[in-house]
C-alpha cells in the first residue's frame, strides 16, 4: 500500500490527476483522415480558390517560386491514400506567444509522419532554428504531451528571421539535420516569416539542388488570424477565452455579492479585441470595450471616459455600485489620438535610438517630448509617468509596441474617478485592476483546441508528405466533421509601406462591426450596463455539457446550426 505522500510524489512534473487523465482523451479526427485510431496522410489538390493580396504583381515578384508552384491556389484534401513519403526529417518549431493545443499539433505531426519519417523538435523557437538546437520526439513525447497545455516542451520566442545572415543560419541548420521541412507554428507574423522562409528555403538548399518545405500552422489566443470560412479561428482562441470567463464569471459574481467595487478587467490581445468580445458574451459584463469601434467612430480617451463614467453614476442612481468593466488590452493604439502619439514615438524611438539610449532613465521623457509634434508632445506630457514608462519601453523584434506591459485598466480607473466626482460627486467608486492574459494561454487545451490542433498537425504532415511548401495547414467546416484544407502563405501577403520600405504583412483581422457577434453585442450590451444580466459559464469542462462548445463569435460568425462543435463523425 502505497502512502499518502508516495501518492502526492506521483502526481510531480506534469503527473497531476488531472494531467494523467487528460492524456487518455480520445480525439476525433476528420474523416479524411481515415480511422482515428491510426490516422493516415491525406493528398491534396489545387481548388478553384485563388486568394489575392492587395499587391499581387508585388507579391508575385517577391515570392516567384512560391506562387509559381502554388498559383496561390487553396488546396482541398483529396482523399487518404497517398502513398506515404518515407525518411522524411522535419522540423517543428513553436513561434510567439504560447497557446494552448501546440503540444497536440506535434503529437498529430507525429502520428502522421509514422515511423517511417523522423520529426525534431526546435527549442525555443525561431532563435533555436538560428543555432541549430534540434531533438528528436519520440513516440513516449508524444504520449507524454498530448493535450497538455503550453509551449513547454520546445519552448518559444519571437526572433524574427529577416537578415542574410540569419537565412545563412537556417540554411546551415538544415544541411547539419538534414531537413526535408520546418512546420512553423504562430500568429500573424510568424507566418510571413514562414512565407519568406518559404520562398527562401524553395530550392538550392540540398546537395542535390532540392529546396527545404516550410508549413505555418495558425496560433494565437488574439483570435486575430482569420481567413473567412478557410479559417474561422486561430488555436488557442478557445482555452484563453474560457478560462478568462470563468475568471470574469466569477468577479461579476463577486460584485454582487460584495455591492461595492467595480472591477475593471484587460483582457489579452495585442491588437484585435476579439478576446474581449467573446468573454463579453461568454458573461454579460456592464461594460465592454471594443478598440474597433473606438476607432471607427474616432471616440476620444475623453469620450471613451465619459461613457464608462455616465454608466458607473447610472448603475450607482439604480442602487448598483459596482460593476465590471472589460478593455482590451490593444486598446490604447486604437484611440485616435492615442495612436497618433504611438505612431509618431515609433519613428522617434526608431530615428533615434542611440540617443535615446544614452538619456537617463528621468530625461527619456523630456528627450522624446522635444521632438514630438506640439499635439503629440503635450498628450505625452499629460498621461500619468506609468503609462509614459511602457510606452518608450523597447519594442519587440517584429517592432510591436508591447501593450501586455501597459497598464491600461489603470488610467481607465484613474481617469474614471476624476470624471465620475465632476458628474456625480456623491457616487462612491471604490475600484481594482486586474490584468487577465499569462493565465489563460498556457491551459489545458479545450476539447475543441484538442481536437482542432491535432487534426492542423495531422493536416501539417500531410502537407508535407505530399510535397507542398509555402502553405498554412487549416481545418474548415468545424461544426460538421472538420475538412482539413491549405492556404497558400504567399495568397495572404499584402506589402505595405512603412518608413519608406516596402514590409510583407499577414493582414491581422480584426473585430468587424458588422459581424453578427459584434451585432449581438451592440443590441444586447445597455441591457447589460442597466441591470444585472450577467452570467457565469464556468470553469471549461473536459467531460460535461459544455464539453464541446465553440466560441460564440465562431458560432454566431460562421451562422452555425449549433453552438457545438464536431470533428469527425
Ligand atoms: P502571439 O500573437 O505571438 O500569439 O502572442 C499573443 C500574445 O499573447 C498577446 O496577446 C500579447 O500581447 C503578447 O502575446 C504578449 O507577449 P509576451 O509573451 O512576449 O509578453
Amino acid at each position: 500500500m502505497s502512502t499518502l505522500t508516495d501518492q502526492l510524489r506521483q502526481t510531480e512534473a506534469h503527473r497531476s490527476i488531472f494531467e494523467c487523465a487528460v492524456r487518455r482523451l480520445p480525439l476525433p479526427t476528420c474523416a479524411a483522415f481515415g480511422s482515428a485510431d491510426k490516422p493516415q496522410p491525406v493528398s491534396f489538390v489545387a481548388t478553384s480558390r485563388v486568394l489575392a493580396s492587395n499587391d499581387p504583381e508585388g507579391v508575385r515578384a517577391q515570392f516567384p517560386q512560391s506562387v509559381a508552384a502554388s498559383g496561390n491556389a487553396v488546396l482541398a484534401a483529396a482523399g487518404s491514400n497517398l502513398r506515404q513519403a518515407q525518411g522524411k526529417r522535419v522540423a517543428v518549431l513553436f513561434s510567439g506567444g504560447p497557446a494552448a493545443g501546440g503540444h497536440n499539433v506535434v503529437c498529430g505531426l507525429k502520428r502522421v509522419l509514422g515511423n517511417g519519417n523522423t520529426l525534431f523538435g526546435v527549442r525555443a523557437g525561431p532563435k533555436g532554428l538560428l543555432k541549430g538546437t534540434l531533438f528528436e520526439i519520440t513516440d513516449a513525447n508524444v504520449d507524454f504531451i498530448l493535450n497538455t497545455g503550453g509551449f513547454d516542451f520546445l519552448g518559444s520566442d519571437r526572433t524574427k528571421i529577416k537578415s542574410a545572415e540569419q537565412f545563412a543560419q537556417v540554411r546551415e541548420t538544415c544541411v547539419r539535420y538534414q531537413l526535408d521541412a520546418i512546420v512553423v507554428v504562430g500568429g500573424d507574423d510568424s507566418n510571413t516569416n514562414a512565407a519568406v522562409l518559404a520562398e527562401t528555403l524553395f530550392a538550392g538548399v540540398k546537395a542535390d539542388g532540392s529546396g527545404v518545405q516550410v508549413i505555418g500552422v495558425p496560433k494565437t489566443i488574439d483570435g486575430d488570424l482569420q481567413v473567412g470560412d478557410l479559417l474561422s479561428i486561430s488555436f488557442g482562441f478557445d482555452t484563453a477565452t474560457r478560462i478568462y470567463s470563468e475568471m470574469v464569471g466569477n468577479i461579476l459574481q463577486d460584485t454582487s455579492s460584495s455591492l461595492k467595487y467595480w472591477h475593471f478587467v484587460k483582457l489579452m490581445g495585442r491588437s484585435a479585441s476579439h478576446v474581449a468580445l467573446e468573454v463579453a458574451l461568454q458573461t454579460k459584463p456592464a461594460i465592454a470595450l471594443i478598440s474597433e469601434e473606438i476607432a471607427a467612430k474616432q471616440e476620444s480617451l475623453a469620450s471613451i471616459v465619459d461613457r464608462v463614467a455616465r454608466v458607473i453614476v447610472d448603475r450607482s442612481h439604480r442602487g448598483m455600485n459596482y460593476g465590471v468593466l472589460l478593455a482590451p488590452e490593444g486598446l490604447i493604439e486604437f484611440i485616435p489620438e492615442m495612436n497618433s502619439l504611438i505612431a509618431e514615438l515609433n519613428d522617434v524611438l526608431a530615428h533615434h535610438a542611440e540617443e535615446f539610449a544614452a538619456q537617463p532613465e528621468d530625461a527619456r521623457a523630456g528627450f522624446v517630448g522635444g521632438k514630438l509634434s506640439a499635439g503629440n508632445a503635450a498628450l505625452l506630457a499629460s498621461l500619468p509617468a506609468y503609462i509614459v514608462r511602457m510606452l518608450l519601453a523597447e519594442r519587440d523584434s517584429h517592432g510591436n509596441l508591447q501593450v501586455s506591459l501597459i497598464p491600461t485598466e489603470q488610467l481607465l480607473i484613474d481617469m474614471a474617478r476624476k470624471r465620475v466626482g465632476e458628474l456625480d460627486p456623491n457616487v462612491p467608486f471604490a475600484a481594482h485592476n486586474h490584468f487577465l492574459g499569462y493565465e489563460g494561454r498556457c491551459g489545458a487545451p479545450t476539447l475543441f483546441d484538442a481536437a482542432y490542433t491535432y487534426n492542423l498537425g495531422l493536416t501539417a504532415g500531410s502537407l508535407i508528405l505530399d510535397g507542398r511548401t509555402g502553405y498554412m495547414a487549416t481545418v474548415t467546416g468545424l461544426g460538421s466533421g472538420g475538412k482539413p484544407q491549405a492556404i497558400p502563405l504567399a495568397g495572404l501577403i499584402n506589402i505595405e509601406r512603412r518608413h519608406g520600405k516596402d514590409e510583407f504583412v499577414i493582414e491581422k483581422a480584426l473585430v468587424r462591426m458588422d459581424s453578427p457577434a459584434m451585432q449581438y453585442f451592440i443590441a444586447r450590451r445597455d441591457d447589460w450596463a442597466r441591470e444585472d444580466l450577467f452570467s457565469s459559464p464556468g470553469p471549461r469542462q473536459f467531460w460535461g455539457p459544455t464539453a464541446n462548445q465553440l466560441p460564440l463569435t465562431v458560432a454566431l460568425n460562421s451562422g452555425a446550426a449549433s453552438l457545438m462543435f464536431r470533428i469527425g463523425d
